[in-house]
């Protein structure tokens, strides 16, 4: 038709009803009755767990009605399909709704791996004895939890870079599997409005990851109201992911629909199941039978006859199927079998089902937390609880006996498919780390041409990839800037992974340095995608405790585009323990210059230093980015230490100068004097650089020495954030001991015996350095870059934010006239003398 000229519609939707016919459905392997009896402890005890909570104390939170919509979509799967690793071969990796935790708290509770003062203690975790996390945190459950879900959007990202990560892992052989785990991946689908979750689903499909299975938890609701009101969101994510070629299920309704279905023979039933959206599906979903017949049935009389010989009751109780256990085993089951393609199971469920009044397909549902005990009475009777009249009130937890055929049944499940879920575990080897003299090179200086400290990251990295203890384990992460840092000889070298390997000729082959591409290629070139960047830094950083294997990533990207645009998945590897190095690359607002507002980053170590977890580095030279990584890889990686690093690299050319002896503690403690002052002065300053500012530290040393009489010394400061914790540490500990010897911090006791001011000049806001200023013997002047950036040369935009070496010597000046040592004057001489106009605005105001 397309050939005679005829516009055929786009076919990227199917008929609103299950993708699998009845006539291909499988028996139900399990017994689906013992099944539906656990299923509905383990809803009573979910339930319970978030009541009694609030109950205690009246606003702690939880939610009751998503894991009652899930809860089939769950149990599926803990009976018959989650894979666990008792038998040596890898678990299958599973992204829980984050706000779902009750029900697998109480799964748990009824396995026997928590007991009841656990589940008394959801949301008390500072109760005595700890309580259970609001969600899934690994930081806070650690032999439990495996990855943090509830920041909507980022589970299913990272879900989709782990089975990548998976292939990656063994197209390289850094593992050798005989199953490979499925990575499975509960969405909401009010979540799947964030674009976090459905930005990437085209990279599932082009890297054929059948090892991925989604399932999107079609309860229709998020969390004020409806999630598509007045269009269908099965209908529409089917289109979305048949598009970006995935394998899409649909599980829309439940066995009692198939009866009728079959009589449908006009299409009529089918045609009232499309036209009808969801919204009115929702309100079908809390009004009485009578209503669904009028309303739905009703409104094609000829339809009405279909269902003559239904009561109300018996339609009001027509399953959704996502709550139809064997309609669900089908979706499952085939999810499986399916090769060449991930695949996502569109499942409808009814938002807090069973809930009743309470909350069933209300749109307060999200928010219900309380019952009263008519409401309890309703969801015990529902769900045949076995509590008494009396004990009702008091909603007590309810777990089958040991002897019980319910327990029997569910261990024997989970016996057979490998042990429980979730868990994680820390089995990784620690690796062997080069020590610092290999790294001689970088140590030793070059006086002789510039560079920059992206380049001798860059030299570093690749002295690490050809290191023989460690360099296979190194996970180089670029998204789409190696040319930029300088790092495109890196892709003949060691390949860009791509699972096709590669099938055409690259343009540059005569090149030395030509685009590679390989089937076991080592970079990850994550295309122009921090987001997804990130989620492959997660799936790396966390390997050791996935797959029991240390990975080293290195993810380098343009420093505003990291904790400005994704630092929520930063926050994310924080909780999830992520190890690795985060590279802030063209660091500092005036040192990348010609690029302007959008670009020039000033404050991600501000934002870097609210990951407690995260250590934050400002290098200024070749050595101290040897001796910081060098440092990042032995605590990490052998020390085991739970932290991860982000460290700033700047683009800017400069002499390398050599180490000076004995400073390597005070690098990796955050500061160093790199360079005194000359004897014989009359004053004493102190001037703290990091980063390439500091060469206007030593600028500002010369000037202050040779025409104001004043002897300063340039210190090198990496890590303001470090020197602020451990002052804040021995504050704290001192005021709470007042009676015995005060601690000193290695700030205080550097600096205790230094004379004269202190002046700090960064390319970062002025609040990073003021972070230290109340520990600083007479406080502390800062300069720095606050406000937007600018597209000029380094010169004029150093001027422009006041962190010249003029501004460096007029801030020291006036220190010191503030101080009385030296008279007014002076600072106003110097004015003159260096140019400054004094009625400049203020950066922050222009
Ligand atoms: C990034 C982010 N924004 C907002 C929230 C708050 N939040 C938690 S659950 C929820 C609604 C979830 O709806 P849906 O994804 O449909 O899940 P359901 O509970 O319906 O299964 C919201 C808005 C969050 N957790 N993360
Ligand atoms: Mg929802």
């Amino acid at each position: 038709m397309r050939d005679a000229g005829v516009q055929v519609p786009a076919t990227t939707t199917t008929p609103y009803l299950n993708s699998i016919p009845v006539s291909e459905e499988p028996p139900y392997p399990g017994d689906w009755k013992i099944e539906a009896r656990i299923k509905s402890y383990i809803r009573w005890n979910a339930m319970a767990m978030v009541v009694n909570a609030n109950r205690k104390h009246d606003g702690l939170g939880g939610h009751i009605s998503t894991y009652a919509s899930l809860a089939t979509l769950y149990e599926v799967g803990y009976n018959h399909f989650f894979r666990g690793d008792d038998d040596g071969q890898p678990a299958d990796i599973i992204y829980f709704q984050g706000h779902a935790t009750p029900g697998n708290y109480a799964r748990a509770y009824l396995e026997r791996r928590l007991d009841e003062r656990h589940l008394q203690s959801f949301r008390q975790e500072l109760s005595e004895g700890g309580g259970l996390p609001s969600y899934p945190h690994p930081y806070l459950m650690p032999g439990f939890w495996q990855f943090p879900t509830v920041s909507m959007g980022l589970g299913p990202l990272m879900s989709l870079y782990q089975a990548r990560f998976n292939r990656y892992l063994q197209a390289r052989k850094l593992v050798n599997w005989t199953r490979e785990p499925k990575v499975w991946a509960f969405v909401g689908d009010g979540e799947t409005d964030e674009p976090e979750s459905l930005g990437q689903v085209a990279l599932a499909a082009r890297e054929s990851l059948d090892n991925l299975v989604w399932v999107v938890n079609c309860n229709l609701q998020r969390l004020d109201g409806p999630v598509r009101g007045n269009g269908k969101i099965i209908q529409e994510l089917e289109g979305v992911f048949r598009g970006a070629g995935w394998n899409v299920i649909k599980v829309i309704w439940g066995s009692d629909w198939d009866a009728l279905l079959a009589r449908d023979t006009s299409g009529l039933l089918l045609k009232r199941m499309e036209e009808t959206v969801d919204g009115e599906y929702q309100k079908y979903s809390v009004e009485p039978g009578s209503y669904i017949r009028k309303h739905f049935f009703g409104h094609y009389p000829e339809l009405l006859k279909l269902v003559n010989d239904l009561t109300d009751d018996q339609l009001r109780k027509m399953y959704r199927g996502g709550h139809d256990t064997r309609k669900v085993y089908a979706a499952y089951k085939a999810a499986m079998e399916h090769k060449g393609q991930p695949t996502v199971i569109l499942a409808k469920t009814i938002k807090g089902y069973g809930l009743g009044e309470a909350g069933e397909g209300r749109n307060i549902s999200h928010q219900q937390k309380k019952m009263n005990e008519k409401e309890l009475r309703e969801f015990r009777a529902r769900f045949n609880i076995p509590i008494s009249d009396e004990d009702i009130v008091e909603t007590p937890f309810y777990r089958p006996p040991d002897d019980s055929v319910e327990f029997q049944y569910l261990m024997e499940r989970r016996k057979a498919l490998g042990g429980f879920l979730p868990k994680r575990k820390v089995t990784a080897p620690s690796l062997k780390m080069p020590a610092l003299s290999e790294f001689a090179r970088f140590l030793k200086g070059d006086e002789r041409s510039a560079a920059s400290t992206t380049k001798a990251f860059v030299l570093l990295l690749s002295s690490l990839l050809r290191n023989k203890d460690i360099g296979r384990y190194i996970v180089p992460i670029i998204p789409d800037e190696a040319r930029t840092f300088g790092m495109d000889g890196l892709f003949r070298e060691i390949g860009i992974y791509s699972p096709k390997g590669q099938l055409y000729e690259p343009v540059d082959k005569a090149s030395s340095l030509y685009y590679h591409e390989a089937k076991d290629g080592q970079i990850l070139e994550e295309g122009i995608n921090e987001a997804g960047s990130m989620a492959s830094f997660t799936a790396a950083g966390t390997a050791y405790a996935t797959h029991g294997i240390q990975m080293i990533p290195f993810f380098i990207y343009y420093s505003m585009f990291g904790f400005q645009r994704v630092g929520d998945q930063m926050w994310l590897c924080g909780d999830i323990m992520s190890k690795g190095f985060l590279l802030g690359g063209t660091a500092g607002r005036t040192t990348l210059n010609g690029e302007g507002l959008q670009h020039e980053d000033g404050h991600s170590l501000l934002l870097a230093s609210t990951i407690p977890n995260l250590v934050t580095y400002d290098p200024a030279f070749a050595y101290e980015v040897a001796v910081i990584i060098q440092d990042g890889l032995r605590r990490m990686y052998q020390e085991n230490e739970s932290i991860f690093y982000y460290i700033t690299l700047y683009n800017e050319n400069i002499l390398m100068p050599p180490m000076p002896a004995g400073v390597e503690q005070g690098i990796l403690k955050g500061l160093y004097k790199f360079k005194e002052g000359p004897q014989g002065k009359k004053h004493k300053a102190h001037i703290f650089g990091s980063g390439p500012i500091i060469r206007n530290a030593l600028a500002a040393q010369e000037i202050l020495a040779s025409k104001y009489d004043v002897s300063a010394d340039v210190w090198s400061v990496t890590n303001y954030k470090q020197l602020r914790t451990d002052a804040q540490n021995c504050a704290r500990w001192n005021m709470l001991h007042p009676t015995e010897t005060p601690r000193k911090s290695y700030l205080e006791s550097t600096l205790a015996k230094e004379k004269g001011v202190f002046v700090a000049v960064s390319d970062f806001m002025k609040i990073v350095p003021e972070q230290i200023a109340q520990w600083v013997p007479g406080g502390l002047t800062a300069l720095g870059t606050d406000g937007f950036g600018r597209s000029d040369t380094r010169e004029n935009l150093r001027r422009f934010f006041e962190i010249d070496a003029s501004m460096v010597v007029l801030a020291t000046l006036s220190s010191l006239a503030a101080k009385g040592t030296i008279g007014k004057s002076v600072p106003a001489r110097a004015i003159n003398e260096l140019g400054i106009n004094p009625e400049k605005a203020h950066p922050v105001l222009v």
